[in-house]
């Protein structure tokens, strides 16, 4: 009988909004991206180990392609939509990072075949997961043909010697690696040529470009729309190693759909990871992203990656008082914020490391079931409250160490609430910054804030963090319309039951 009735008053409750419904256009912000470091994952072929050496870390440690399709279940477990891999094209010797090409027309045998790639790609969208590939177009290995065949292809061999000169940021040759002159129209049909071709032969979904600021910006004035116009949909993400908002937003105007953001990375990093930091760092950062950047919230955001210390050893260097606590405020913020939250393997199971390669050790798989779990319901989270994906962000509440935020999006609001400091907290929301009558319902642990006078009383303890649906406290006059309308149907179905069963009674007797 209860289940009668509940079946009878679903429709009606989803036809009234009881429960959350969204429907903003939304790209890649709603991607939630696993990052792979090809040779570091998993080992799934030991026949293509060839010189893999365990006891150097500079060195092939036998990860490969086959090993990512092995963990593609695991992957989509942990809840991420898309994956991004290191590059996998055959590389120089000991290239195991995949960045230094010696062509671009073959898989490194390291890492497996172009027949195993493709599986990979098809077995990752089988399970609904995206495929992005890392892709160098500034420069290349010192090995590659290209470089005696074409000497005109590449800028004059001079190292860059100061960073702060973006001439010579993009035009000399990064370390020894050969510098691509993409003011050659050759070089740029090479370029455009590779990207396509990828595309075509595998069904892959995007690319992630590697050392954008290293590459004249006319070169992808040409390279994107080019690309596009054979793959309008392809997604393409910029890496720009730069924390400065206003040079993050010049690349996103070149037509990349997302550029790496730094700005948000470093704002983790100099707040997160120490004691008391300040949860009001997320609300500079965004500001500063907006005001520059009209592409502000579809940029990627990154708590750590292969090129940086890894977070929870930041923690440590910063003297945290409990480093793996700072490394859930990271990643609850990674994905309380807007932007594309990007996880690098590993910083789900609270792996240490600093500088590479120390950052870029074997996937341990089983080292943390508790933070796999933790990311687990972060990826939920996100998924179940698409105002974590699309709302903008205004900052309702705050003190030293904590703050409140809200994102909405048109027909949902949540609140985020972080305490970085080493004290339980509370927190005033007033009641005019999101509506009377309200209550907030907890989404990591289980907590209900009702209007307490003018405001909504947010407490968190020492170190803490949750995320709050934004729900009407009582049914709203519509659902007593909608339920009072349907209360003769149920006194009807109630007396039609209860007289069958009064007329069985009597048949039993
Ligand atoms: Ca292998
Ligand atoms: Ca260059």
């Amino acid at each position: 009988m209860r289940r009668g009735v509940m079946l009878l008053l679903l429709p009606l409750l989803l036809s009234i909004g009881i429960f959350p419904q969204t429907s903003e256009a939304a790209g890649w912000e709603k991607e939630r991206m696993y990052f792979i470091m090809v040779d570091r994952f998993e080992n799934g072929d030991k026949s293509n180990d060839l010189e893999a050496n365990p006891d150097d870390p500079k060195a092939f440690q036998g990860g490969d392609l086959a090993g990512v399709t092995k963990r593609l279940d695991y992957i989509k477990d942990q809840g991420f939509t898309s994956i991004w891999l290191t590059p996998i094209f055959k590389n120089r010797p000991n290239g195991y990072h995949g960045y230094w090409t010696d062509d671009y027309y073959e898989i490194d045998p390291h890492f497996g075949t172009k027949e195993e790639f493709k599986t990979l790609v098809k077995e990752a969208h089988k399970r609904d997961l995206k495929v992005v590939l890392d892709l160098v177009v500034n420069h290349l290995g010192p090995n590659h043909p290209l470089v005696k065949e074409k000497p005109d292809w590449f800028h004059k061999e001079q190292t860059i010697m100061n960073w702060n000169n973006q001439a010579e940021v993009e035009n000399n040759w990064l370390f020894d690696l050969p510098d691509f002159n993409t003011e050659n129209k050759e070089v740029v049909k090479y370029l455009v040529d590779v990207a396509n071709y990828w595309v075509d032969e595998t069904g892959i979904d995007g690319y992630r470009l590697d050392t954008v600021r290293h590459v004249p910006p006319a070169f992808w004035k040409t390279f994107i729309p080019a690309v596009k116009k054979e793959h309008p949909d392809l997604f393409l993400l910029g890496e720009v190693f730069d924390g400065d908002p206003r040079k993050i937003a010049i690349y996103s105007k070149l037509g990349f759909d997302s550029v790496t953001n730094f700005p948000f990375y470093y704002g983790i990093k100099d707040q997160f990871a120490r004691k008391n930091g300040s949860a009001e760092e997320l609300d500079s950062v965004y500001n500063r992203d907006t005001t520059f950047n009209p592409k502000a919230m579809s940029l990627a955001n990154f708590i750590d990656n292969h090129d940086l210390k890894r977070f929870i050893t930041e923690a440590k260097i910063g003297g945290a008082a409990d480093e793996e606590r700072q490394l859930r405020l990271a990643l609850f913020a990674l994905y309380a914020a807007p932007g594309m939250p990007i996880v690098y393997q590993g910083t789900e199971v609270a792996m240490p490391g600093g500088e590479d390669p120390g950052n870029r050790m074997m996937m341990e798989f089983d080292k943390n079931d508790k933070m796999q779990e933790y990311v687990q319901t972060l990826n939920k989270m996100r998924k179940n409250y698409p105002a974590f994906e699309t709302g903008k962000q205004r900052l309702v509440a705050k003190t030293d160490h904590m703050a409140v935020f809200e994102r909405k999006v048109k027909d949902q609001s949540v609140l985020y609430a972080i305490n970085l400091g080493e004290k339980k907290t509370t927190l005033r929301v007033k009641a005019s910054e999101i509506g009377d009558d309200q209550r907030l319902r907890g989404l990591l642990f289980s907590d209900v804030v009702r209007q307490d006078g003018d405001a909504y009383e947010v407490t968190l303890d020492a170190g803490s963090a949750n995320g709050y649906v934004v729900e009407h406290s009582q049914v709203n006059w519509m659902s007593l319309v909608a339920i009072g309308s349907i209360a003769p149907i149920l006194a009807l179905i109630i007396l039609f039951v209860h007289r069958r069963r009064i007329n069985r009674t009597k048949e039993t007797h």
